[in-house]
């Protein structure tokens, strides 16, 4: 989870920590809950009957509203680049994907055309000067709009993937904009998937503030700025991992991101996540080099063909043994031509080849053990 979002005081007082009971015993669930649940059980039961593995992919960030009447929101950087990213490559090592992400942040394949980096009427031609020539009759392109001949390349495997995306039922899509939301949604898509057993992965990509505001304490219309100063009090947000792993999806691989921007605390803060939560991996990212770096922290395994050829540090803390795997997309060599849809390498098919098989060997080692049971 980010402190992104925590602008006002850093002290805070036991009062301000809540449990996940009391949060979903007494802050709203999203009015379109029913419906978003229903949609999401009708997609999982589809792929388990069909037995295939589902991944929850969280993506973006979260609002903390400041008021009901929502004129102001707090918010944090993620523009849901990982997380989108990510879900293109499950969906290509056959995963069906929940990809519950922040309203309007970045979506799997329409990503590499966002409005900012590569706007979508830039691929076009003109059409008061292009001539059409292949159909006769729409010769005065009125019809047809051409995409520019240097972008087709790009833009074919692309646009293949996402239409196989659409009609193969492989991928859903469970959007939330505020903090509350988010956790209501992922305490609802866990139930869902729950009887999936180990066949499911977590992965929560997601950007969630640390902090929000609690319903009786936001007030109903805008706050009014005549009295000068504005000071928020915010409480901390319920660590929903501990009950994620222990009652909601005890049996799912599960996978959560930590991000630093100091470089040193990456390690330890993983660490100790494993140690409190109890899940399976911690995928650390400092803020500034996510994009080219991250590193896989887990328990020690003996098992060789985890991040095979890649280096791994031993770590030992209170008696418990981690290992360290960096991951770079320099690694990957000085062209670094990848499955990326423009040829170009991303970190993420390097990370999510690498959750495939740690996935594999954690259903694995369950039929083993009833084996042997
Ligand atoms: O969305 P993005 O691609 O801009 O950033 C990805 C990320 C840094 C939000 C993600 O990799 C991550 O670390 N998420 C968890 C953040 C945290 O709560 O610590």
């Amino acid at each position: 989870m980010t402190d992104a979002a925590a602008s006002s005081s850093s002290s805070s007082s036991p009062a301000a920590k809540w449990s996940s009971d009391r949060f979903f015993q007494t802050q709203a669930p999203p009015s379109n809950l029913r419906e978003v649940s229903a949609t999401a059980a009708e997609f999982v039961q589809r792929h388990m009957r069909e037995g295939r593995k589902v991944v929850l992919v969280t993506s973006g960030g979260t609002t903390v509203p400041l008021e009901k009447n929502v004129v102001r929101f707090l918010d944090n950087f993620s523009a849901g680049t990982r997380g989108a990213t990510s879900a293109e490559y499950f969906l290509s090592a056959g995963y069906a994907v929940i990809f519950m992400s922040r309203q309007h942040s970045l979506a799997p394949y329409t990503r590499h055309y966002s409005h900012t980096t590569n706007p979508f009427l830039d691929l076009l031609a003109d059409p008061a000067t292009h001539v059409h020539t292949d159909s006769p009759a729409s010769s005065s392109g009125e019809d047809n709009i051409t995409v520019l001949k240097q972008h087709v390349a790009h833009l074919r495997p692309i646009l293949s993937a996402y239409h196989h995306a659409r009609t193969s039922g492989l991928l859903h899509t469970v959007p939330f904009v505020t903090v509350n939301d988010y956790l209501w949604l992922l305490r609802e898509m866990s139930r869902i998937m729950q009887p999936l057993g180990r066949s499911a992965m977590y992965y929560l990509a997601a950007a969630v503030s640390d902090f929000f505001i609690p319903s009786t304490s936001v007030p109903e219309h805008k706050i009014q700025s005549g009295k000068g100063s504005l000071t928020i009090q915010m409480d901390q947000v319920p660590k929903v991992l501990k009950p994620m792993v222990e009652q909601w999806v005890p049996e799912g691989y599960l996978v959560s991101f930590k991000l630093e921007t100091d470089p040193q605390l990456l390690i330890p803060k993983a660490v100790g996540a494993l140690q409190r939560y109890g899940h399976q991996l911690v995928i650390g990212n400092d803020l500034n080099r996510r994009k080219f770096e991250v590193v896989f922290v887990e328990r020690a395994s003996s098992n060789p063909q985890l991040s095979a050829g890649r280096k791994r540090e031993q770590l030992e803390v209170e008696g418990d043994k981690f290992e360290a795997t960096w991951m770079r997309l320099s690694d990957s060599g000085p062209g670094r031509q990848g499955g990326g849809k423009g040829g170009e390498k991303e970190l993420e098919e390097d990370i999510i080849a690498e959750l495939c098989t740690r996935h594999e060997h954690w259903i694995a080692a369950a039929s083993a053990e009833q084996d042997r049971s």
